[in-house]
C-alpha cells in the first residue's frame, strides 16, 4: 500500500501555457474562395487532428480559455462544408482548445438566429462545463486573416468588422453581426440574447444594445485584420424581414430583463456528434 500510494499516476506530460498573442505560425492574410467543391470527405482529410464532435486542444500547450463556437444554422450544408475547410486549421494555428457546435432550427417556421444563440450557449456547457468562451458565427462568414484571434477578452468582441459585402468597412458604429465573441460572464450578465426576434434583422442591434446599457464597451480587430468573405447567398425562405425590428430595438432596456438566456425554452431532438462538429436539432417553436 506504501509503494502504490506513493507512486504518482500515469505520467501526464506537464505542457507550458500557449503563447499569449499572436502565436507563432500565423500566415496572415489569406486567399479565400468558394468556387473549389468541397466535399465533406475531403475536409476531414485534411483534418485528422480533430477529434469526434469537432473538438481540438493543441498537443503541446495548454490554452487559457476553452472556446466555444456556436454557429445557427438550417439547410446551409454547402456553406458549412466551407465554414469547416477554413475555420479547422484557422483556429488549431491560433492555439485554441475549442468545440464547434452547429445549432440546427428543426421545421420550416420561421427562423430565428438571437434564440440558436442562447440555446448554443446552454448545449455548449452541457457538452463540457469548462467553456468559457463563445464565439458566435454566421455559417457564411470566413475570416480573411488568421490573426483575427477568436478569443475572449475583457469586453464583447466584435470579429467580422469588414467584409466583402460591405466594401470592408464598418457599415455603421453600433453595428455587430456577423460574427462575435463573449466570455461566459459577459453573456450572462446581458442575460444572454432576445429570444423574440424571428426572420432576419435586428438582432444583432438589440445584442449592441444590451451591451451598451450594461456600461461594456465593444472591442474590434484592427480594420485591416477584421477582414471576411461572406459566401453569396438569397435570402433564405422563411427567413424575411421582421418588420417588427425597428420598434423593437427602442425598447431593449425594459424587454432585456424578462426576455434572454434565464428565460429560453426549447426542446432539443438531436445531438449528434460528427467528424468536424456537433450538430444539434432543436425545436424553438414558432412566432407567437
Ligand atoms: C446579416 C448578419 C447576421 C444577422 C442577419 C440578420 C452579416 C454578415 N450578417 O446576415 O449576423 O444579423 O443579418 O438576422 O451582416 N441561417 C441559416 N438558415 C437560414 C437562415 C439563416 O442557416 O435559413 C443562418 C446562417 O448561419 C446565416 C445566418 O443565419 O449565415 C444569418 O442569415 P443570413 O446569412 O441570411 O443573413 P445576412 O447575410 O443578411
Ligand atoms: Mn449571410
Amino acid at each position: 500500500p506504501e509503494a502504490s500510494s506513493a507512486r504518482p499516476g500515469p505520467m501526464a506530460p506537464v505542457l507550458p501555457p500557449c503563447p499569449d498573442s499572436p502565436p507563432p505560425g500565423l500566415v496572415g492574410r489569406l486567399l479565400i474562395e468558394f468556387t473549389t467543391p468541397m466535399p465533406l470527405e475531403r475536409v476531414q482529410r485534411e483534418n485528422p487532428g480533430v477529434l469526434l464532435g469537432g473538438r481540438y486542444t493543441p498537443p503541446d500547450c495548454t490554452p487559457a480559455q476553452t472556446v466555444a463556437v456556436i454557429i445557427p444554422f438550417r439547410h446551409r450544408e454547402h456553406h458549412l462544408r466551407y465554414w469547416l475547410h477554413y475555420l479547422h486549421p484557422i483556429l488549431r494555428r491560433q492555439r485554441l482548445r475549442y468545440g464547434i457546435y452547429v445549432i440546427n432550427q428543426h421545421g420550416e417556421d420561421t427562423f430565428n438566429r438571437a434564440k440558436l444563440l442562447n440555446v448554443g450557449f446552454l448545449e455548449a456547457l452541457k457538452e463540457d462545463a469548462t467553456y468559457d468562451c463563445f464565439i458566435f458565427s454566421d455559417v457564411d462568414l470566413v475570416p480573411m486573416d488568421d490573426r483575427n484571434l477568436y478569443r475572449c477578452g475583457n469586453q464583447p468582441r466584435h470579429f467580422a468588422i469588414a467584409m466583402d459585402k460591405f466594401g470592408f468597412r464598418l457599415p455603421y458604429a453600433g453595428y455587430f453581426g456577423g460574427v462575435s465573441g463573449l466570455s461566459k460572464a459577459q453573456f450572462l450578465r446581458i442575460n444572454g440574447f432576445p429570444n423574440e426576434y424571428w426572420g432576419w434583422g435586428g438582432e444583432d442591434d438589440d445584442i449592441f444594445n444590451r451591451i451598451s446599457l450594461t456600461g461594456m464597451k465593444i472591442s474590434r480587430p484592427d480594420i485591416s485584420i477584421g477582414r471576411y468573405r461572406m459566401i453569396k447567398h438569397d435570402r433564405d425562405k422563411h427567413n424575411e424581414p421582421n418588420p417588427q425590428r425597428f420598434t423593437k430595438i427602442q425598447n431593449t432596456k425594459l424587454s432585456m430583463k424578462r426576455d434572454g438566456i434565464a428565460s429560453v425554452r426549447y426542446r432539443v431532438l438531436e445531438v449528434s456528434r460528427q467528424p468536424l462538429f456537433t450538430n444539434i436539432t432543436v425545436d424553438i417553436g414558432r412566432p407567437p
